[in-house]
């Protein structure tokens, strides 16, 4: 079957359930926008938006040139399509395609680090977005550079001409060289499920500027104060993993052959900080949200959404559903969701401007919900180490401060405990140490002891809380007992 690419697109008519694009990079155009991660979220969510923005103003100066982290899949997939791709939107009422145009190269960095650095040093670049997840940046428990990273401290001893690794290596590193090459303002848009996202990844910046040789340090530094601004956002889509299902399914609409599809729902939203060094893409005309202060949105989003949907993950993979769909129909599995938000969650929280938090939460589970998207419980259950402060430690910690015993979240961290001692797929960062505490483990009292002692997740506070280990110790002996 044909495949997708610029010779191909004019072959395609719109219809109801196609949307095509309206223009594409013209030969040559540079990019306005640099994004760290091309992975199926971003081509999902960011890059979605950046192609209404341009095709509602006209202002096409903002095509995307993604980076791939470790391999070159992606380039793969979208170079020989002319960086063409799809987002199969799909819901209960059927599936929509609409190809993007938005990203206009991808660049695999160890083959191409001098490409890379010629386009970070461009004036015409004014924003560099990212998505890396969690485990992406590096970071110690207390938010500062994990300096002693094998990757980290390889970027920081590599010098200025070397190719850096890491996520923070590649944006300092690119950073020091456009501020020598003459220091055009940018803005770095952190897109990661992180809380205050921006200001985490300012700090994590600052702390490799800082770890440079004095002069170097003071360059960098004097740049990210007088050039540089981190705005904080907040982002959702869910996007699954795309299968092979999907991508026949994208056939049977397009007609022609897309390695580079991705799936998605139909809800999207971005709540980005207005706070730009130089000039921005009209986002807001795309359909995010420009707003003063991120902050209610994030914990928001990161408690009610992404916590409820590691609960569902690991409740619903231990009962054995394949899938979010199946856990949310799953009565006492839906249940513990609904338990989490109402009577942990949205305690915490202050609403945003316009927003009900009640409504907001049935919203989340009706997206997940949706029977069209298989967003594997697994996928989910990935870097359990690195989301659980964010998703659901941080509830049991405002709760315990206010005196409450919050049950609900608590049995959210205890099925992860249960997950990590099961023989389910372990992925995460400290698998191996996860594993060697917890894996096959049928004691509750000593999984919970020995996961407790995790100091990066736990910290040192909620190990010493008599309440949560009689709590968690209840909730694991039975999730085993099952
Ligand atoms: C999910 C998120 O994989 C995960 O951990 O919770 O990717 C989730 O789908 C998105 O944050 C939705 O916006």
């Amino acid at each position: 079957m044909t495949r997708l690419d610029r010779t191909s697109l004019p072959t395609l008519t719109p219809r109801e359930d196609l949307v095509l694009p309206s223009h594409l990079p013209a030969d040559g155009a540079p990019s306005g926008i640099v994004h760290f991660g091309i992975g199926a979220f971003h081509r999902a969510h960011q890059a979605v938006i950046t192609q209404a923005a341009m095709e509602d103003t006209g202002d096409d100066s903002w095509w995307i040139t993604g980076v791939t982290q470790r391999s070159d899949s992606v380039r793969r997939q979208l170079a020989p399509q002319d960086g063409l791709y799809t987002v199969l939107e799909k819901s209960p009422a059927g599936a929509k395609a609409q190809v993007i145009s938005a990203v206009r190269e991808v660049i695999f960095p160890a083959e191409q680090q001098d490409r890379l650095d010629a386009l970070l040093a461009d004036p015409a670049l004014r924003i560099i977005t990212l998505t890396v997840t969690e485990k992406g940046y590096r970071r110690r428990a207390d938010g500062r550079l994990d300096l002693s990273d094998p990757l980290v401290a390889a970027d920081i001893a590599g010098g200025a001409g070397a190719a850096p690794a890491s996520a923070v290596g590649r944006l300092a590193r690119g950073l020091q060289g456009r501020a020598r090459a003459g220091g055009a303002p940018i803005t770095v848009v952190c897109c990661d499920n992180l809380t205050a996202n921006g200001e985490v990844l300012e700090r994590l910046v600052r702390d490799f500027a800082e770890a440079l040789p004095a002069a170097e340090a003071e360059e960098l530094t004097a740049f990210l104060d007088a050039h540089v601004r981190f705005p904080s956002t907040m982002v959702d889509r869910i996007v699954p993993a795309t299968t092979d299902a999907d991508r026949t399914e994208g056939r049977a609409i397009l007609g022609l052959e897309d390695a580079g599809l991705v799936v998605a729902e139909p809800f999207l939203q971005w709540v980005v900080e207005d706070s730009f060094a130089g000039e921005r893409p009209a986002w807001e005309q795309g359909g995010a949200q420009l707003t003063a202060d991120v902050a209610p949105f994030e914990l928001m989003k990161l408690r009610t959404l992404n916590g409820a949907h590691s609960t569902l993950a690991y409740l619903g993979a231990l009962r054995g559903h394949e899938t979010i769909a199946e856990s949310v129909a799953d009565p006492q599995v839906l249940q513990a969701a609904r338990d989490l938000i109402a009577q942990d969650v949205i305690p915490t929280l202050t609403a945003p401007d316009g927003t009900d938090l009640v409504a907001y939460g049935e919203t989340v589970l009706e997206r997940f919900a949706n029977p069209a998207l298989a967003h594997r419980t697994v996928q989910i259950a990935m870097d359990g180490s690195q989301k659980l402060p964010l998703r659901l430690l941080g509830t049991i910690r405002d709760r315990r401060t206010a005196g409450a015993e919050p049950l609900a979240a608590a049995r959210g961290v205890a099925a992860w405990m249960a997950y990590v001692a099961s023989d389910l797929p372990l992925d995460d960062p400290i698998a191996d140490r996860l594993a060697q505490l917890a894996r096959g483990r049928t004691d509750a009292g000593a999984i919970v002891e020995n996961l407790l002692g995790v100091r990066e997740v736990f910290g040192e506070d909620l190990p010493a809380d008599a309440w949560l280990r009689g709590v968690l110790r209840d909730e694991v002996a039975c999730l085993l007992a099952r």
